[in-house]
């Protein structure tokens, strides 16, 4: 099939899923268009099967937004009629869909599937200057996934849609994330200090605060060291937050980073502290290196961990239960051990690239 791919190219979750499947189609032989603002982050570009197509429009001075929605429209349709596109795959509703729509319209034969990642639902898209056009988005799609069942479930009830979501989950690559490929898996560790380690976007909705609080209480009584990874607005607050408590010192900021396996595999614990999550494919990249998490409750993670097996789920905002039990997985070490190999199982018996791959084929066909 040829397809033309779009996704935010920068660094996120749905950016990765999007990129990581375009990859795994073009390997089994499928023609691959990213249509993108900018070359997503980890796309090899170089390989075979893969193209990508970068948006541009005319600066004009009337403009004072550029209508950036409408210049994606634009590139979809010159690519699709240049290299004969069967599917346009948009990831995020918000403004993606949109466009492909649009496109559709002026092409007449492409079909549209959109996936629905997370804050195009259950943020952005449910704000009354966005909500009109989402729900069209999804109405007029010609098939529509979800990344987890949360997902699929809310956008009906919060939009009154009862067209079939297929609910297609988050997946990893093991060729990439296993402990096995790692060339380090210590490259953090200090001494016999414990590695706790958190991968986002920062920001306001993963709520870095409880988190940050959380460290300080675990830091009571375990020799810890915080490791942040990414990076979004929220970062110089959360800075601010660590000076207050006295934390500096033992918290590490890496920015965005290319080398993910070998940091997650060098961590005893991933935290993450959401308040609302769809899914939270960094979680499950920290389970695919072994590394167990605690959790937040928000949306759809208890599809991800399973509380008590590959690692806890706590209330949303509440760093000290968040806190207990860090310190009950970071201080007993069987524990510890027997959830890192559940989570290494979990990621390859429920969250297969190629089960993915098959399913994704299946909706392209339907
Ligand atoms: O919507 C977002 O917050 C950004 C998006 C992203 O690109 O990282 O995250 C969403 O999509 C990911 C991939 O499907 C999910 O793992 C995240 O849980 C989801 N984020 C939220 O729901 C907040």
């Amino acid at each position: 099939m040829k397809i033309g791919v779009t996704c935010y190219p920068t660094y996120g979750g749905s950016g990765i899923i999007a990129t990581e499947l375009g990859v795994a189609m073009a390997r089994l032989g499928h023609e691959i268009h990213f249509i993108s603002s900018a070359l997503p982050v980890r796309l090899p570009v170089y390989e075979e099967n893969i193209f990508f197509h970068e948006v541009s429009g005319l600066p004009y001075p009337l403009f004072e937004h550029p209508p950036y929605t409408l210049n994606l429209a634009n590139k979809m349709v010159a690519v699709a009629r240049e290299y004969k596109l069967d599917i346009l795959h948009v990831h995020y509703a918000i403004p993606h869909s949109v466009s492909a729509i649009l496109a559709r319209d002026i092409l007449g034969s492409v079909k549209v599937v959109t996936t629905l990642h997370g804050t195009d639902i259950l943020l952005v898209g449910q704000d009354a200057s966005y909500f009109d056009i989402t729900r069209h988005a999804i109405v007029q799609s010609d098939a529509v996934t979800a990344v987890s069942d949360y997902l699929a479930e809310t956008t009906k009830r919060v939009f009154s849609i009862d067209k079939q979501i297929h609910v297609i989950k988050n997946f990893i690559d093991t060729g990439v994330f296993s402990r096995e490929q790692c060339k380090e898996t210590d490259i953090l560790r200090h001494g016999d200090e414990k590695i706790i380690i958190h991968v986002s976007n920062f920001r306001p909705v993963k709520d870095i605060g409880t988190l940050v609080r959380a460290f300080g209480k675990i830091r009571e009584s375990v020799n810890a060291k915080l490791v942040l990874v990414g990076e979004g607005p929220e970062l110089p607050a959360v800075k601010t937050v660590i000076d207050s408590l006295g934390l500096s010192k033992h918290v590490r900021f890496l920015g965005s980073q290319g080398t993910l396996p070998e940091l997650l595999a060098s961590a005893d614990l991933f935290l993450l502290s959401s308040k609302v999550e769809s899914f939270g494919l960094a979680v499950l990249e920290a389970m695919a290196m072994g590394v167990p998490a605690v959790s937040t409750d928000s949306g759809g993670i208890r599809e991800v961990i399973e509380d008590g097996k590959t690692g806890f789920i706590v209330p949303a905002g509440n760093d000290p239960a968040m806190a207990k039990r860090a310190v009950e997985l970071l201080t007993d070490d069987v524990m510890r051990k027997s959830f890192a190999d559940a989570c290494v199982r979990t990621v390859r018996e429920r969250f297969s690239i190629d089960t993915a791959v098959e399913e994704y084929l299946r909706v392209y066909r339907g």
